[in-house]
Formats: C-alpha cells, sequence, structure tokens
C-alpha cells in the first residue's frame, strides 16, 4: 500500500500531508512519503490555551467515564492495528513485527488505562488528633504535554496519552520531526473514538502539532503546561528540563541508555546469545534501551565472541517490510555518520571491530543500511560511555564478579541492566541494592523489549521520570493531603497550644 493509502485508510485528509516545509522521508528507501505544515510556536502557544479549556471540562468527567475514551481509542487500534504498523515501518523503518508490536503497546497500555481509570487510589492516614481524618486524593493535573522521538514514534505517546486521559489531563503532542505522518493518524484514530464516544469529551482535548524546535520550546515554556513528557536524547533532556524547572513546571524524562548485560559462568549461553542479538541489533540497534554492552566473565568471553560472531554475520540486513529481515535501515545519515564515528573512536581506543560497514547502497542509495558491529574492547573507554544510536555491541571482559557490577554501572546512564546467570546468589546480587543501578533491572531476558505494566526510566542521565505501568500515573495528576476535623474541639498539631 501506498503511504497516501495507508494515510486515507487511517482517516487523514490528504491536505495534512501534502503541503507544508517538514519532510517526511522513509528510511527504507529515502522516498518523500509526506510534507506537512510546521505549527510554530504561535500555534503552539494557541493550542496549548484550547487544551487548558478543555481540561477545566475535562477533570469534572467522571474517571471511569475518562477511561471509556481510552477504550474505544484501544478498539480503533485494534481494528487499524496493521494499517498503523505499516506505517510505523514506512515512517520509521522498523521491521514488521517490530512495527506491529509498537502498535500493540498502545493498545496494552489503552487497556491499562481502562482499568486504572477506577483506580486512581489514595490513602487514608490515622491523625494523631482526636476526632480528625486525614486521606489523600489524587486530582487531574493540567495540560500534558508530550515531545516523543523517531524510534517509538507512537508508542510512547500512547503511554502518555492513554494514562493522562485517564488521569483527567489535556494532552498536547509534538511528535519527533522524523515521523509526523504516523503521528497525524494516531490523531485521526483517536478522534474516530471521540466521535463515538458523545458530547461529555470537551473539543481538544488531544492535539497534534508537528514542528521544528520552536514549535517544541514553545510547549516546553509554557506556563499553562503543567507536566512535560519528553523522550530523547540526554541533550535534549539538557535543554528542557531547566527550562520547564524554571517555571516551575513538571517533568517526565526518558533520556538514553546505555543498557548492559553481565553474562556470568553459569549462564545458558543459548539463551544468552538470543538475548543480546535481540537487545543489540533488533530495531537496527536504535532503542533507548537496545543492548550496547557485555560484560562477560573471562571464561566464556571468547566463546560467547564467537558465538555472537556466527549468528551476527547471518542476520538478514534489508528492506524491513521483507519476510526474514531482522535488521532495517538506520534512521538517517547522521545516525550512520554517527555509528561510523563512533566505530572510528572506538578503534582508536584500542577496540577490535567486526562488521559496521554500509551495506545495500548500490541499491539503496538514499538510504543508511549496516551490518551491525561488535566491538571487542580493552576495557570501558570514553566511547564505550556514550550512547551512540546504532547497532554497535561492545564486548568487555571481567573476572570478579563485583567488578562486573562496577563496570555496569559506570556509565553516566541509567535505563535498563540484565544478566544471564544461573547463580541465585549472583542474580540476586544484581537485582540488590547494590546491584545494578539501572530503572530496570532483569535476569535471563536481555534489556529491551519491556511489557507495558512496570514502570518504565531510569536514573542519572536517563532523567529519572517513569512513564507507562505501576504508579505511573501519579505524575499525571495533583496529590492533596487533606485532614478533617469532626471533633467539637480544635487541638493543634505537635501539641502546640495558641489559647485565645
Ligand atoms: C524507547 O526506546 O524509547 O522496552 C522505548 C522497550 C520498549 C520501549 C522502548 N517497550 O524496548
Amino acid at each position: 500500500m501506498t503511504p497516501q493509502h495507508l494515510l486515507s485508510t487511517l482517516g487523514v485528509p490528504a491536505a495534512a500531508f501534502d503541503a507544508g516545509t517538514l519532510e517526511a522521508r522513509s528510511p527504507i528507501d529515502g522516498q518523500i512519503l509526506g510534507r506537512v505544515a510546521d505549527a510554530g510556536a504561535e500555534a503552539m502557544n494557541a493550542a496549548v490555551e484550547r487544551a487548558h479549556a478543555a481540561f477545566l471540562a475535562w477533570r469534572n468527567v467522571p474517571a471511569p467515564r475518562r477511561g471509556e475514551l481510552v477504550r474505544l481509542f484501544g478498539e480503533e487500534l485494534r481494528t487499524h492495528k496493521s494499517a498503523l504498523a505499516a506505517l510505523v515501518t514506512l515512517e520509521a523503518g522498523k521491521v514488521t513485527s517490530e512495527g506491529e508490536g509498537e502498535v500493540q503497546e498502545m493498545i496494552d497500555i489503552c487497556d491499562f488505562a481502562v482499568g486504572l481509570s477506577r483506580q486512581l487510589h489514595g490513602l487514608t492516614i490515622a491523625s494523631e488528633r482526636p476526632g480528625h481524618r486525614m486521606m489523600e486524593q489524587w486530582h487531574p493535573l493540567g495540560v500534558v504535554g508530550v515531545i516523543s522521538a523517531f524510534n517509538f514514534p507512537v508508542a510512547v505517546w500512547a503511554w502518555n496519552a492513554a494514562l493522562a486521559l485517564v488521569c483527567g489531563d489535556s494532552v498536547v503532542w509534538k511528535p519527533s520531526e522524523k515521523t509526523p505522518l504516523t503521528a497525524l493518524a494516531t490523531q485521526a484514530l483517536f478522534e474516530r473514538a471521540l466521535a463515538r464516544f458523545g458530547s461529555d469529551a470537551p473539543a481538544h482535548l488531544s492535539q497534534v502539532l508537528n514542528g521544528r524546535a520552536a514549535t517544541g520550546e514553545a510547549m516546553v515554556d509554557h506556563p499553562l503546561v503543567a507536566l512535560v513528557s519528553a523522550t530523547g536524547s540526554t541533550r535534549m533532556g539538557r535543554a528542557v528540563g531547566p527550562r520547564v524547572a524554571a517555571r516551575f513546571g513538571r517533568c517526565l524524562l526518558e533520556l538514553g541508555g546505555n543498557n548492559a548485560i553481565i553474562v556470568t559462568p553459569s549462564a545458558d549461553l543459548d539463551m544468552a546469545v538470543r538475548g543480546i542479538l535481540f537487545g543489540a541489533y533488533g530495531t537496527a540497534g536504535q532503542r533507548c534501551t537496545t543492548t550496547r554492552r557485555v560484560i562477560a566473565h573471562t571464561s566464556i568471553h571468547d566463546e560467547l565472541v564467537t558465538r555472537l560472531e556466527r549468528a551476527r554475520k547471518s542476520l538478514k540486513i534489508g528492506d524491513p517490510r521483507e519476510s526474514g529481515v531482522l535488521v532495517g535501515p538506520l534512521v538517517d545519515q547522521a545516525a550512520f555518520d554517527g555509528m561510523q564515528k563512533a566505530l572510528a573512536d572506538a578503534r582508536a581506543q584500542g577496540g577490535q571491530v567486526a562488521g559496521g560497514a554500509r551495506v545495500l547502497a548500490d541499491a539503496q542509495p538514499n538510504a543508511f543500511y549496516v551490518e551491525p558491529a561488535l566491538v571487542q574492547m580493552p576495557g570501558q573507554t570514553a566511547v564505550v560511555c556514550h550512547e551512540t544510536f546504532a547497532p554497535i555491541l561492545y564486548m568487555l571482559r571481567y573476572e570478579a564478579f563485583d567488578d562486573a557490577l562496577a563496570l555496569q554501572n559506570a556509565v553516566p546512564q541509567g535505563l535498563s541492566s540484565a544478566i544471564f546467570t544461573n547463580d541465585l546468589r549472583e542474580a540476586e546480587t544484581f537485582l540488590s541494592a547494590r546491584g545494578s543501578d539501572c530503572g530496570i533491572a532483569n535476569v535471563n531476558i536481555g534489556t529491551s523489549g519491556a511489557e507495558i505494566g512496570g514502570a518504565f526510566g531510569g536514573e542519572k542521565e536517563t532523567g529519572g521520570g517513569r512513564e507507562s505501568g505501576s504508579d505511573s500515573w501519579r505524575a499525571y495528576m495533583r496529590r492533596v493531603t487533606n485532614t478533617v476535623n469532626y471533633s467539637r474541639a480544635l487541638p493543634l498539631a505537635q501539641g502546640v497550644k495558641f489559647d485565645v
């Protein structure tokens, strides 16, 4: 199906993607898929004001009823899963099953949010004063601004929007400049759900504004945006975080990762090899959870390298729509240049590089396909500590388990981590307070491909935010502590006397 056909199947009017200064290109072949308008700061400011008006009405709609809207949206996603997934593949270059997995992740978070819409619980708290009761309530927060990245062009928005909507917030979305069309399609599906929902949903409950930096900056700076939830590079987070803090807004940051897998002597190597391959080379190394480092015990290091090398060379690279292809293209030339620079740095820092070359350049001169790279490093040098958004796996060795833990934690990022071991002591130590310092720590599975039920995010330069499952919803609400006095006296707390 052509991109135009997919977009119209998904309900996007042609006028939305056939004019404008932002070009959407397919990483598959460099073809222009469509052109969209760059909204700009003024349009963003107006959208935030409309969103705030929507919030003022939506916060009064009972939460379970708000959940009904998200349920209807989940139905639209189920109906149009393959079309939206195909568009994700075209615009982000993901292989078909990963495109479908991404839409499934949206459906999953909708289901989660529907249940949550009846569970936005607060606590009751024992008061120290007689005849008093304390409790806390969670109330809608306001306008939630979402900044998303090209690599999960729709699922990460859905994590935020599904929760925000049941929490009683309105949503304004600034998608990646590289993936404006999947955003328009998602919005069109949301509007279908809105049309079926009924008149108690206010206009402008969820809006999408494509654009360049100025569009996003206006959102970041707008005092009516109560929460900015931003996914992307640490560089982007460093720009966004302080600006939101300067106006005392809330930020939820999900930034870079530098995720490692420790492989110990007792590990099931067949499983470890599979986990590492998907983690390192799946999505062409373009997930924030991608496995970027393996820390292998000296006794199994060489065997692991041999097995990984054999498997790496057999991975089918190419058009992500073709069956059997596991590694699609890099998103653009800048990603390719970044990868080549990292490999040159790795060589200069003593690394032994296998793979990494551009392939299919004759057939696809405007696209960037690469052989995934495996790099044996003499130690955790500067390039290993840096997140390069490409399929490069650095191999490191360790002798003592504590050294493996130290290496795992000695990078600036703290998103995901894993250990392959059959030794209970090692596994539990890895998960303990003195183990992995990441937001995600796994045993005998890889670093990527998290389910939506858990809280997703990480520490240090990853930004500290938590999205998706568990109690991440609390970031989208404001907490109010209530003390109710049902006695006839007015005692003060802490025994303070103020008798008049
Ligand atoms: C991201 O790369 O920004 O855990 C999100 C995973 C996916 C989400 C990744 N569920 O790999």
